[in-house]
This record gives structure tokens, C-alpha cells and sequence, in this order.
């Protein structure tokens, strides 16, 4: 590689210091989150290092083949490690009881790609220009020259798949399809990783489809989507949270929508919201930060206290500036 950034090397001079390690993800984890926990662990692992990989959520049924060896444990308190790395988490309360189980350690690495990420590690390599934080870690073993085995490539190969929407969102580089190439080149099962993740839907999630489809609403000529998803709407269809990911895609993909908007039921006064944007002019991140959350420009979220209807006309009420301000 001709050029990279110094954090890396940074990171590589803790790495090689230090011996006991607990690789930590976000709540909910999603594809990029497991592969880039996973994956650096079998790297850290290959260096002789003695690691823990710890989240606080069960694995979505989809990604459960990512994890054979079920490396991935729920945390426990009373554990001590000298390096603790956080990969794709906005924010340390994002870690949920992960972080909580982490506070023993010499020294905490934040290893993302959100915008909206404070900067909470002790050594922070935050690059909101990459589509994944897969790719990183992607670099990251690059760098070091550590081997990209099979197993590491299947990992980062889902990482960089599944939060690229399959290499086609508007942040996908041509460095992003090197690096597919490459994790292809190393044995990457790209049949079984596609068959698994995007092929493999339990019926339940189809129903809830039918729910999108037949519930969702327009607003603002148009150009904004938006649905809620009521607890009631999970019961009926047997489908659980894990199934809601990628819902609001198929809200994104109508042509005039400019802003989708999800919904969802956590608690009868508390509603989490996703944001999905197809103009480079609104900037999502920006809306879920007016309400505590965060993410990318194009994707983001938050978790909002109040009455259903109070949060539903906050949210939509914000968007529909955002789209003026666009103009
Ligand atoms: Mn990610």
C-alpha cells in the first residue's frame, strides 16, 4: 500500500505490545459490525494473542454462519484485558452492557466509520469517507502484512457487502471493490455469503413486507416515505426486531422519495427511528442528531421519548426542513 493513514501504525504499536484483547460491537449488530469483530479477532488470534469478542445482542439469524466457532459471548463483568477495540460503534453507550464489561483495561481503540462518532477511545481512528468499517480492519491487516485466511475474508467480505447495500450506495469506492477482489482472490465464498444474507428470509419477514407495502404512507409530494412498525405488528407476524434491517430500503427505493422514515415500536413512549437518504443535499445524520442520535448522511438513526403521534410529527416535521433547506 503507498499510502495510509499514521493511525494505523499507531494501532498496530498497541497491538504488538499488548497481549489480552476483548473486540467489542455495537447493539443490534449488523453485518459490517460482526465481520469487522470477527474478522480482527481471527487476525489478533493468528498473532498469537489471547482474545475475547464480546456483544451485548444475540447474533440476527442471518449472520449466525459468520460466527461457526461461536467466537462472539455475551459479556460478563469481571474480566480484565490490556486493549480493548471497539469496531463500527458510533458511540461508547452504543456498546450497551459490552461497554459496561470493558471498563478494566489499560487502553480502549475505537475503530469506526460513523460521522457522528465522538471520538470516545483512547486512540481513535474514526474515517467517515469509508462505506464500512470492514474495510478498515481490511487495511488495517493490509498494513501490518498479517495473512487475509479465508475465514477473515468471508468476514470482511459480509462486512463491506452488507453495509455497501451489495457495493451499490453512493459511498462505495473503487478502493471498496479492490478490496472485495481481493477478499475474493483469498477464498471468499461470495455464493454462500449472498445465499446466506440476502436469500435466506424467514417467512415472518415477508409478512412484515406485506406490512410495509400495504401501511406506508407519503407525504411532501412524495418525497418523503415513512411506516410504523407496532409491537403488535411483530406479534402478528411472528417476526422479531433482527428482521426489520433493510425494510426501509424497499421505502427508499420509490423514485420520487427523497427521505424514508421508519418507525419503531420499543416501548409504548419510546419510538426508534431510522433515516435513509437518496440526495447528497439532506443530510440524515444531521436530523437524528436534533434528536440525540447519529450516523452517516445517508443513513442514520435515533431513539426518541414521547407519545407515537408527538414523535411522528417532531420527525416528519424535521425532515420536511431539511428538504426545504435542500432546495
Ligand atoms: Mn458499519
Amino acid at each position: 500500500m503507498k499510502s495510509y493513514p499514521k493511525i494505523i501504525d499507531r494501532i498496530l504499536e498497541i497491538i504488538r505490545e499488548n497481549k489480552t484483547f476483548c473486540i467489542v460491537g455495537h447493539i443490534r449488530p449488523d453485518g459490517d459490525c460482526i465481520g469487522s469483530q470477527l474478522g480482527l479477532a481471527l487476525a489478533l488470534k493468528n498473532e498469537g494473542k489471547k482474545v475475547t469478542v464480546w456483544n451485548q445482542d444475540t447474533i440476527p439469524l442471518k449472520y449466525k454462519f459468520l460466527n461457526l466457532d461461536g467466537l462472539i459471548e455475551k459479556p460478563h463483568p469481571g474480566k480484565k484485558f490490556d486493549c480493548v477495540i471497539a469496531t463500527d460503534c458510533a458511540s461508547y453507550e452504543r456498546l450497551g452492557k459490552a461497554g459496561d464489561c470493558v471498563k478494566d483495561r489499560k487502553i480502549l481503540i475505537n475503530i469506526d466509520h460513523h460521522a457522528s462518532n465522538p471520538r470516545y477511545g483512547d486512540v481513535n481512528w474514526v474515517s467517515p469517507r469509508e462505506p464500512s468499517t470492514g474495510e478498515l480492519i481490511y487495511r488495517l491487516l493490509k498494513v501490518a502484512r498479517w495473512p487475509i485466511t479465508k475465514p477473515i475474508a468471508d468476514l470482511l467480505f459480509a462486512a463491506i457487502s452488507t453495509d455497501t447495500g451489495s457495493f451499490q450506495y453512493p459511498n462505495t469506492r473503487s478502493g471498496t471493490f479492490h478490496a472485495g477482489a481481493e477478499l475474493v482472490t483469498r477464498g471468499a465464498d461470495l455464493a454462500k455469503i449472498c445465499d446466506e444474507v440476502y436469500q435466506s428470509y424467514p417467512v415472518s419477514r415477508a409478512k412484515l413486507l406485506k406490512h410495509v407495502y400495504s401501511k406506508f404512507r407519503l407525504t411532501d409530494n412524495d418525497r418523503i416515505a415513512w411506516l410504523w412498525l407496532k409491537k403488535k405488528d411483530f406479534t402478528r407476524t411472528g417476526a422479531e426486531s433482527d428482521d426489520t434491517e433493510g425494510l426501509i430500503d424497499h421505502l427508499r427505493a420509490i423514485k420520487p422519495v427523497i427521505v424514508a422514515c421508519v418507525f419503531e415500536e420499543v416501548e409504548p413512549e419510546l419510538t426508534r427511528i431510522s433515516l435513509r437518504s437518496k440526495s447528497a443535499l439532506v443530510n440524515v445524520n444531521e436530523i437524528a442528531g436534533q434528536f440525540g442520535g447519529g450516523g452517516h448522511p445517508a443513513a442514520a438513526g435515533a431513539r426518541i421519548s414521547g407519545t407515537p403521534l408527538a414523535t411522528q410529527r417532531k420527525v416528519v416535521a424535521a425532515i420536511k426542513r431539511a428538504l426545504k433547506a435542500a432546495k
